[in-house]
């Protein structure tokens, strides 16, 4: 097989990978090449380097480090690290838009407005915050308070985790892990992973499922929530993806990254009258915003902002040599960009001050200023658009439409009729046998998998067996890419139960619920199904499934965990760094099942691993007692 299509099975990523090979641009996939086989200490995750009599490593001749650590305790430790690691960034997410909530309704930030009033009075009845009489934005600063004190709380418990189940929270507290405050299990995860601390890797990742917690039902909830209440609630909408929604004869920037607060400011100021002069000066025909990774999932969700790609696709959205401006954020931005950008005229631009690149054009991102810096960036942009060089633009011309935009929220009305919000005609449909199940595939991309190949395939398999797919991040960039988010994907691909209830709603087999934070949506999603009645009484009574096919980051063994520890059975398409201790492998791929009704599996077929989901799936069906699959 031709190597970029043993790299990639998208056509457009095969294009620029050429391309990048004629122009000697090194990309991902090469770097990953040099790097190959890896450590093999550092894969089963049996190495240690917290403290300085070491690094150590187990062998068969060292069965322990110097401090007399085995394989169980390092190997706990280093996947606790992940988990927090994980747990920190979607949680500092969460953090910053609570900030920029609590701006805006003080009226220090005149970018933001309070968009959904609906969402702030529910939140504000949960957080018990009185609402009678008071102007929205009085009570969206007490939102904002409550939210950012729930990071820093010592005692007592994350408002949002009381929302699951009620045995479920019983459980979390029977365990000792329902969420105290996030940052407080963070904080303690790396205290209790310090030389000399804790050496039982049970009781460390007991913990381990509590920071998980407190990311999935607290940061990441937080950071669901309080957007939908700033930005808006998405509602469905159609929109376009893949490399090809760049523009040949218009200013391109790319917006790149993770948090929604100064990208959704691009997309306003977009429209200032200013620039558009500027760009007519500039002999450009307009200005095109296109996203990479979960910003683009965010102005996806909320105004249909075309996608130019997933994690894997970043370094190549350059190589078209047609961006004028990338703009990045926060997280999944590889280091890499800043040299592909200097084979072209791209400007990179980084807004965080807690993420600079060397050498790299900063333009800081306040909240107080957001629209002058979000011009500032486009007036960049524009004036670039003159350095093109035209003859050395290469676009591949895919660019799918896609339907996204699914809420916990918005789902079910449409399945309940647009006035009836019920989860009623989906518990049914799953009663009566017509749907099997549902299941969450999620997650990156990573050159060691066929990039998207894995995404793909186990959605088709799953829909095909009348299992309901919601995706997030890059697994839902992939599914775009395929044309999978389209309604026609009933009738090609699901199975009969699946169709009918696809045809009769007018959505698609696969739902695009948002960003990786937005996996919160799942979350809620689950309780609801719960709280519907005739499925059980908890999470872990569902016939429900998770998956993160292509997984990389830390972010990923967060939300494994959070979704293990509502009870949720997850495959993983590579494992966790753990193997190299058969003991802490027995407690993630079985143990746990027994304390919190979750587990992992490890499978890189997807086709099998789908299989797993659907058998786990039929179990879950067989103790519920219900009724045989319709068209079986
Ligand atoms: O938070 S899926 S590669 S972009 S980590 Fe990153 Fe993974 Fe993509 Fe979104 Ni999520
Ligand atoms: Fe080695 Fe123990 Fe230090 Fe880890 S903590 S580096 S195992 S001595």
């Amino acid at each position: 097989m031709d190597e970029t299509k043993e790299r990639s099975v998208d056509p457009a990523t095969q294009k620029l990978l050429k391309r990048a090979k004629e122009q000697n641009i090194v990309t991902v996939w090469d770097r990953f090449e040099v790097m190959r086989p890896g450590c093999k200490f550092a894969q089963q995750g049996i190495c240690c380097r917290i403290c300085n009599m070491g690094p150590c490593r187990i062998t068969k001749k060292a069965e322990q480090g110097v401090c007399g650590a085995n394989a169980d305790t390092i190997v706990a430790r280093n996947l606790a690290r992940m988990i927090v690691a994980g747990a920190a960034a979607h949680s500092d997410h969460g953090r910053d838009v609570a900030h920029a909530l609590l701006l805006a309704a003080q009226g220090k930030a005149s970018a933001y407005k309070i968009k959904d009033e609906e969402k702030l009075v529910a939140l504000a009845a949960e957080y018990g915050i009185k609402v009678e009489g008071r102007k929205k934005e009085e009570i969206a600063e007490d939102l904002a308070n409550k939210a950012l004190s729930e990071f820093g709380q010592q005692h007592g418990e994350l408002r949002m985790a009381l929302r699951a189940p009620k045995k479920r929270v019983q459980l979390w507290k029977k365990l000792g892990i329902l969420p105290r405050g996030v940052d407080r299990e963070i904080v303690e995860m790396m205290h209790r992973t310090h030389m000399g601390v804790g050496n039982d890797y049970r009781n460390i990742l007991t913990h381990g499922l509590r920071v998980a917690l407190s990311d999935g039902w607290g940061g990441s909830m937080i950071a669901t929530e309080l957007s939908d209440v700033l930005f808006g609630t998405p509602e469905p909408l159609t929109a376009r993806s893949n490399l090809g929604v760049l523009a040949e004869d218009k200013v391109n920037v790319v917006v790149h990254g993770h948090e929604p607060t100064l990208s959704e400011v691009v997309v306003e100021a977009s429209h200032d009258p200013e620039l558009l002069d500027l760009i007519k000066q500039n002999g450009a025909k307009g200005i095109n915003i296109a996203g990479i990774c979960c910003t683009s999932n965010e102005i996806l969700m909320r105004h249909g902002i075309p996608v130019a790609g997933n994690f894997l696709q970043q370094e190549l959205a350059l190589v078209t040599g047609a961006v004028e401006v990338m703009m990045v954020d926060v997280q999944c931005l590889m280091p890499a960009l800043a040299s592909v950008a200097s084979c072209f005229h791209t400007k990179l631009v980084t807004t965080s001050p807690k993420c600079k690149f060397p050498g790299v054009t900063h333009v800081e991102f306040q909240e107080e200023r957001a629209y002058e810096t979000a011009k500032e960036i486009l007036k960049l942009a524009v004036q670039n658009y003159k350095n093109r060089n035209k003859n050395g633009v290469e676009i591949p011309k895919e660019n799918q439409g896609l339907v996204a935009g699914f809420t916990a929220e918005s789902v079910f009305n449409f399945l309940g009729g647009r006035y009836r919000a019920t989860y009623r005609p989906l518990n049914d449909a799953i009663i009566q046998g017509r749907l099997r199940g549902a299941a969450g595939v999620v997650g990156c991309n990573n050159p060691n998998t066929r990039h998207n190949y894995s995404h793909i395939e186990m959605a088709k398999e799953l829909i095909k067996n009348d299992v309901l797919v919601v995706v997030t991040g890059c697994s839902a960039i992939a599914d775009a890419e395929a044309g999978l988010l389209q309604p026609e994907t009933a009738f090609k691909y699901a199975g009969k139960g699946l169709q009918e209830i696809c045809e009769a709603v007018g959505i698609p087999p696969i739902l695009h619920v948002g960003s990786c934070v937005d996996n919160s949506r799942i979350l809620i999603t689950l309780t609801n199904v719960v709280n519907e009645g005739g499925l059980g009484e908890d999470i872990s009574d569902l016939p429900v499934a998770g998956a993160a096919p292509e997984w990389m980051s830390e972010k990923a063994i967060s939300i494994g965990f959070y979704f293990v520890a509502s009870g949720v059975f997850t495959v993983f398409g590579t494992p966790h760094p753990i193997l190299g201790s058969k003991n802490v492998t027995d407690l993630v791929c079985g143990g746990l099942e027994e304390m919190v009704g979750g587990k992992f599996a490890f499978e890189s077929d997807p086709i099998k691993a789908a299989h797993l989901m659907i058998e786990h799936m039929n179990k879950k069906r067989k103790a519920l007692k219900l009724k045989p699959m319709m068209y079986e």
